[in-house]
């Protein structure tokens, strides 16, 4: 970055909607340079009183499924009733091609020439703590500025996708008509935690696979999420044929006003949290020289490696 504004800049103009700042403080928070990071956190505290208005929904699912088609179909509904819309994609690809982000924009062409839509690319920087903690940085950014509905979007990969269901409100999993074996390819884990299923592509040829589909589903989330309080649901739509998105909108809706507390919120924020301290705290000790000369004396001198783990582990915390 050429030049950095004052944290005063950052905060006018997110207050008065500047989306020229609102793309420059995003920018500051992915920064790995230190300085912009001291600034990214305190912008972070200076915005946050502003932030809990939006809807955090997080769109995941494999590469292909039709998530950006999705997105520009009901990103587009979503601003014919009303919301404003912001859409951050975090693309592990892209880094690498650029090609996905490309094809991303040839489809979701309307919704990015939009005044009430933002879209975003997000780079996941070191991933040191997974998906998202600058995704959830930016996201709380797009929150302050007044976007009343976040999309998340991302790649379907297991760990992330957890990572992300807890910075999310609502987390939805696309899929598609496949084989019959469906369920054999995405992990539980995922299913676990999404709060919709939605079987796209359910159009043309594929309509009776995706019915048999959705059935499959239904079946696993009854099994899976028998005791949540939020019975998840399984819907079909087709993102080509703009059919289907009239209950998926419903089903949100009636989330957030039979479902949702803000507490939960804050639940999923602090197990979120909890995760990235764990993960930063192994990321330190495995570089810890220090530690690491300690576990190969241990090794090195070892007869009873169980005990001189615990030993080791004892002397660790006590240091
Ligand atoms: N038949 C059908 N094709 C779709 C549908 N949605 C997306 N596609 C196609 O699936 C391919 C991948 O879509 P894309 O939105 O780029 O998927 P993404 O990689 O998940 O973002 C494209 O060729 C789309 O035209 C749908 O509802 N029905
Ligand atoms: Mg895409």
């Amino acid at each position: 970055m050429k030049s950095t504004l004052s944290l005063e800049q950052y905060v006018d103009g997110i207050k008065k909607q500047n989306r020229a700042i609102l793309a420059k403080a995003i920018t500051l928070i992915e920064s790995s340079l230190k300085e912009h990071q001291l600034l990214a956190r305190e912008l972070i505290r200076e915005i946050l009183p502003l932030t809990g208005n939006a809807q955090r929904i997080g769109i995941s699912g494999t590469p292909g499924v039709g998530k950006s088609t999705f997105i520009e179909h009901f990103g587009m509904k979503s601003i014919e009733q009303g919301h404003t819309l912001a859409v951050l994609a975090i693309d592990p690809t892209s880094q690498l091609t650029g090609g996905s982000i490309l094809g991303d924009k040839t489809r979701m062409q309307k919704l990015s020439a939009h005044a009430d839509a933002f879209i975003r690319p997000s780079s996941n920087g070191d991933s040191l703590g997974g998906v998202a903690a600058k995704t959830f940085e930016v996201m709380l950014l797009c929150d302050a500025f007044g976007f009343d509905r976040i999309f998340i979007e991302s790649v379907g990969v297991g760990q992330s996708e957890i990572a992300l269901s807890n910075i999310c409100d609502f987390f939805i999993l696309l899929m598609q008509p496949g084989s019959g074996d469906e369920l054999q390819g995405i992990k539980r884990g995922i299913l676990e935690v999404s709060d919709l299923v939605i079987v796209n592509k359910a159009d043309g040829d594929n309509l009776p696979q995706a019915k048999i589909a959705k059935h499959d589903y239904e079946n696993a989330l009854s099994v899976l999420k028998a005791k949540s309080s939020w019975p998840p649901k399984v819907l079909l739509c087709s993102s080509l044929e703009k059919t289907g998105f009239e209950a998926i909108e419903e089903t949100i809706q009636e989330y957030y006003s039979k479902y949702f507390q803000i507490d939960f919120r804050h639940k999923k924020i602090k197990v979120w949290l909890k995760e990235i301290m764990i993960q930063q705290f192994k990321t330190k000790i495995l570089k810890s020289k220090k530690i690491e000369d300690q576990i190969d004396k241990i090794i090195l001198s070892s007869e009873d490696m169980l005990t001189d783990i615990d030993r080791l582990y004892e002397r660790l915390v006590h240091d």
